[in-house]
């Protein structure tokens, strides 16, 4: 059986289970990381040296890297569906999930570790507003591109929509003053459609 460890609460889980839920796959999760601890014992390391979650093992293949692992299960249990078969739309769902792992999840970083996992006596103002206002000004491009099409990578969803999904689901989750972008949020609004993302995404912050 297909096995994924990691907290739900982790913006990285959350791409590999909404993946195996979106393509019905039967898998265990099991809790790793942060409170749960177990990454740093050895058994837990042999999986993924980096000492981070989420790790995926199916029947024996072992993969870290949450965009990795959505590739993995799109290409191989959802051809046609999650991985475009087009040669370019398929590069297309690749080059938004570069852009979030590569530019998004650096940018908001501080935000969201300032407003959901710091105590607010403790919050470096300076960087979360920092890190908003990257965020908001880097939202501007997916926000152009939803005003085109449905969905990120074309007429229909697709692995594209996943890592991107679950980052704007957390950005209109946290309690911050936020610009309007409008077809993202419509954008959003369809992909909570979707049982596998209430089931995957839409858990609680902390
Ligand atoms: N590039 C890696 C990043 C993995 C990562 O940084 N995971 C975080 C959670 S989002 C983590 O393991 N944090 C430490 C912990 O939960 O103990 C991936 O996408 O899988």
């Amino acid at each position: 059986m297909l096995r994924i460890w990691g907290r739900i609460n982790s913006v990285n889980v959350k791409k590999p289970v909404w993946a195996a839920e979106e393509l019905g796959i039967p898998f265990e999760r099991i809790d790793a990381g942060m409170q749960y601890g177990m990454v740093d014992t050895p058994e837990y390391r042999a999986m993924n040296p980096n000492g981070r979650v989420p790790v995926l093992d199916d029947e024996g293949f072992v993969l870290w890297e949450s965009n990795a692992m959505v590739r993995y299960l799109a290409r191989r249990y959802g051809l046609g569906t999650l991985c475009p078969r087009d040669e370019r739309a398929c590069a297309d769902a690749d080059r938004w999930m570069d852009w979030c792992a590569t530019t998004l999840a650096g940018s908001f970083r501080n935000v969201f570790w300032g407003m959901v996992r710091t105590a607010p006596e403790k919050r470096d103002t300076k960087a979360i507003e920092e890190s908003r206002l990257a965020t908001a000004a880097l939202l501007e491009l997916p926000e152009a591109v939803l005003a085109q099409r449905p969905y990120i990578a074309g007429e229909s969803f697709s692995m594209g929509d996943i890592p991107l999904g679950c980052y704007v689901h957390l950005w209109l989750a946290m309690p911050i003053e936020r610009p309007a972008h409008p077809h993202l949020s419509a954008w959003h609004a369809r992909l909570s459609a979707r049982p596998a993302f209430q089931k995957a995404v839409n858990t609680p912050l902390s």
